[in-house]
């Protein structure tokens, strides 16, 4: 499967990750785009909006708690455990879209969160912010200041947080190997972390079952899943 990297293996010292939704697709968690992405037919792309949240922050705080406890009741995949393994071997960072924490709950020391993370809930007004795996019966949840709050991510139209943006392209643009994993890198900016990992002559590896918008770039490509192809990539190490 890595065959065609075995000889470059002794020299990569530093390793990125760009992980999106399919990584945490066998651990149960839906994916966003094709017909994993519709819930009680409302499309994903468009609840995950500022406006879909202004309009009917009840539905989307519906949408929040299932996925909340779906979330919160799953279990990292050996796909998580690889990359939080190969730690041991070199030096690791993970850039992740995803919100679900599922990399930590692996192991993994350096992840940044692009998106934020659903385990936090903010304000939508005051500077509150607290972290709550509790169920929010009654929705949408008010904040002591009396506006609603929302859940810490980031929807459409909104900012990265700009100090972990700033740092997952400086983290990019130093890497030796860049693995993308389970994206369909069609939502930028995170979808531009592999031309800082390229201009920096780094290899590219895309693990995906499904052909993205940057395949034609890759280095390496595996067409199958990241809990199939992950532990593999790993063995490559433990050899050496
Ligand atoms: C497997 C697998 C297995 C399956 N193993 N693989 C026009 C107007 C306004 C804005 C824009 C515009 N044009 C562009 C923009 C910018 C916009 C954007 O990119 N839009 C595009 C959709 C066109 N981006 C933004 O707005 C971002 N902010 C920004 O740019 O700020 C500056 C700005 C400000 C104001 C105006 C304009 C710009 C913010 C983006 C935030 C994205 N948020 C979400 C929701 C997060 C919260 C939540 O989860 O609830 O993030 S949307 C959703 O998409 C989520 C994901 O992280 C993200 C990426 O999706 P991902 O992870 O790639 O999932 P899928 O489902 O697309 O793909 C899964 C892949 O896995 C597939 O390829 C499968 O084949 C594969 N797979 N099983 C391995 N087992
Ligand atoms: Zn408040």
């Amino acid at each position: 499967m890595f065959e065609l990297i075995k000889d470059d293996i002794d020299n990569i010292k530093k390793v990125v990750f760009v992980t999106g939704a399919g990584i945490s697709q066998e651990s149960g968690i839906p994916t966003f785009r094709g017909k994993d992405g519709l819930w009680r037919n409302h499309d994903a792309m468009k609840l995950a909006t500022i406006d879909a949240f202004y309009n009917n922050p009840k539905l989307v705080w519906e949408w929040y708690n299932e996925r909340r406890a779906n979330i919160f009741a799953a279990k990292p995949n050996p796909g998580h455990r690889a990359i939080a393994e190969l730690e041991k071997y070199v030096k690791v960072v993970v850039l992740t879209q995803n919100i679900d924490g599922l990399h930590q709950k692996a192991g993994s020391s350096q992840v940044l969160e692009l998106h934020g993370s659903i385990i936090k809930i903010k304000c939508s007004v005051c500077d509150f912010k607290e972290e709550t795996t509790y169920e929010i019966s009654k929705v949408p949840p008010l904040c002591r200041c009396g506006n609603i709050l929302r859940p810490d991510v980031v929807w459409f139209g909104e900012s990265l947080p700009q100090d972990v943006w700033q740092k997952a392209m400086v983290l990019a643009s130093q890497c030796d190997l860049m693995i993308i994993v389970g994206t369909s890198l069609v939502v930028s900016p995170a979808n531009t972390l592999p031309i800082y990992a390229k201009q920096n002559n780094a290899l590219l590896i895309e693990i995906n079952p499904e052909n993205t918008e940057m395949s034609s770039e890759m280095d390496l490509i595996i067409r199958n899943t990241s809990a199939i192809s992950l532990p593999k990539f790993v063995t490559l190490f433990k050899k050496n």
